[in-house]
């Protein structure tokens, strides 16, 4: 577990490096600055239980934002990190922003249906399939009604109770409420934004 510690520290101190160089735009205060093929995108946690993926894109979009998608894996590490610092020793969820797509509704993993097209990120600002770090056994589309996306939460390399790797992504129902005592229930969300708004 150290070295994991090591790297998510190696890792927050080059976000920030990264993100305080000279870029076009600023992120508002508390927002991280990442630099997308589609320009810069700026990304707050918020931290908050039972709220629903409706619900999360709602506050999102009070605050001019929207559930964030992932451009690739040093954003997904950022959150992974940035949100298990915040809400160690608990664990849980995050909501991000993803939609299964409609050619694969109803659909588990097939030829057709694959890890990479099963959903889209929904924040008009990330593209390709870089961000998608699924856990080994996900999309599992279980009950064929896990249409929304929520990366797992902790520091012990799975969350107990459930066989899926914290960090990594994991399809569920946008409804999702789990009680307290749930190693993976909402935490909180991602929102995301372009500089200057
Ligand atoms: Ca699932």
């Amino acid at each position: 577990m150290s070295s994991f510690w090591s790297l998510l520290i190696l890792l927050n101190f080059l976000v920030i490096a990264v993100s305080s160089g000279k870029t076009n735009g600023h992120c508002q205060k508390g927002w991280t600055k990442f630099t997308r093929p589609s320009g810069d995108w700026c990304i707050k946690i918020f931290y908050e239980t039972l709220v629903t993926q409706p619900e999360a894109e709602a506050k999102c979009q009070a605050a001019d934002a929207t559930l964030s998608s992932f451009q690739n894996q040093v954003e997904s590490l950022w959150v992974a990190a940035t949100s298990v610092a915040h809400i160690y020793p608990k664990t849980g969820s995050i909501w991000i922003g993803a939609k299964r797509t409609k050619a694969c509704l109803k659909s588990q993993l097939t030829e057709k249906c694959t890890r990479f097209n099963s959903f889209e990120w929904t924040d008009k600002s990330a593209n390709g399939t870089d961000g998608f770090l699924w856990d080994a056994r996900e999309p599992s589309n279980t009950r064929s009604i896990q249409d929304c996306l929520i990366m797992t939460i902790g520091s012990t390399g799975y969350v107990s109770g459930y066989d899926i790797q914290v960090g990594t992504l994991n399809d569920n129902k946008c409804d999702l409420k789990l009680n307290s005592k749930d190693p993976q229930q909402i935490q909180g969300f991602v929102c995301g934004k372009p500089p200057g708004c």
